[in-house]
C-alpha cells in the first residue's frame, strides 16, 4: 500500500501538480474519488477542515490546502530550494502561481463565455512574470529558482500546460516558458505520466471548461 493518499473530485485541478511531482519522483499514490453524489451528502465536507478537497494523506498525517501539500512534498523530497534565499525565491514564484490559477478558476467556474475573449487577451501580462523569473534564473535553461526541480516547478508546469489547453497560442511569445514546458514535460518518469491514463482519463475541470 503506497503510503499517500489523495481524496479529491475526479478532475485533475488543484490536485495535478502534486500528482505529477509524487510521479516525477517515483512515489505511488492511492486516490480516494470523490464524486458529486458522494460530496453532496455532506458528511466527508463536514469532516475536512475547511470544508474543501483536496484532502492528503501520509499515513496518520492529514492535511488539506493544496499548496501546504506541495510545500510538504517538497520539504520532504528535497524540492524546495538549497536555503533561505532559493526558498524565498520559492515562494514568490508559487505565490504567483496560486494568484493566476485563482484567476483561471474563476473564468472556468464563473465567467468563461462571457470573460475568455478578454482573459486571453490579457493572459501575456499575467504570464510575463513567469518568464522574467526564469530568465533571473541561469538565463532560463534552467528551472524557475536554483538547478534543481522544486515543488514550484510541478505547479507551474500544470498552471503553463492548463492555458496552453484554454489558449494554445499563450506561450509563442514567451521563449523561455516554452522551452521550459517542453524541457520540464520531457522528464522521463513525468513524460510517462503525462501520456498515462491517470493524467489523460481526467478532465481538467469539474464544469467541463478548459
Ligand atoms: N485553498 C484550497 C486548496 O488550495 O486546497 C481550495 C480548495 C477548493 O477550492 N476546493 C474545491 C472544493 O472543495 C474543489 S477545487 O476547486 O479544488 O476543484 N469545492 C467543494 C466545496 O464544497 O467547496
Amino acid at each position: 500500500m503506497p503510503p499517500y493518499t489523495i481524496t479529491y473530485f475526479p478532475v485533475r485541478g488543484r490536485c495535478e501538480a502534486m500528482r505529477m511531482l509524487l510521479a516525477d519522483q517515483g512515489q505511488d499514490w492511492k486516490e480516494d474519488i470523490v464524486t458529486m453524489d458522494m460530496w453532496m451528502k455532506g458528511d466527508l465536507k463536514a469532516s475536512c477542515l475547511y470544508g474543501q478537497l483536496p484532502k492528503f494523506t501520509d499515513g496518520d498525517l492529514t492535511l488539506y490546502q493544496s499548496n501546504a501539500i506541495l510545500r510538504y512534498l517538497g520539504r520532504k523530497y528535497g524540492l524546495y530550494g538549497k536555503d533561505d534565499r532559493e526558498q524565498a525565491l520559492l515562494d514568490v514564484a508559487n505565490d504567483g502561481v496560486e494568484d493566476l490559477r485563482r484567476k483561471y478558476l474563476g473564468l472556468i467556474y464563473q465567467n468563461y463565455e462571457e470573460g475568455k475573449a478578454k482573459y486571453v487577451k490579457d493572459l501575456p501580462t499575467q504570464l510575463k512574470p513567469f518568464e522574467t523569473l526564469l530568465k533571473q534564473n541561469q538565463g532560463g535553461k534552467a528551472f524557475i529558482v536554483g538547478d534543481k526541480i522544486s515543488f514550484a516547478d510541478y505547479n507551474l508546469l500544470d498552471l503553463l500546460l492548463v492555458h496552453q489547453t484554454l489558449a494554445p497560442q499563450c506561450l509563442d511569445d514567451f521563449p523561455l516558458l516554452s522551452a521550459y514546458v517542453a524541457r520540464l514535460s520531457s522528464r522521463p518518469k513525468l513524460k510517462a505520466f503525462l501520456a498515462s491514463p491517470q493524467h489523460t482519463g481526467l478532465p481538467i475541470n469539474a464544469n467541463g471548461k478548459q
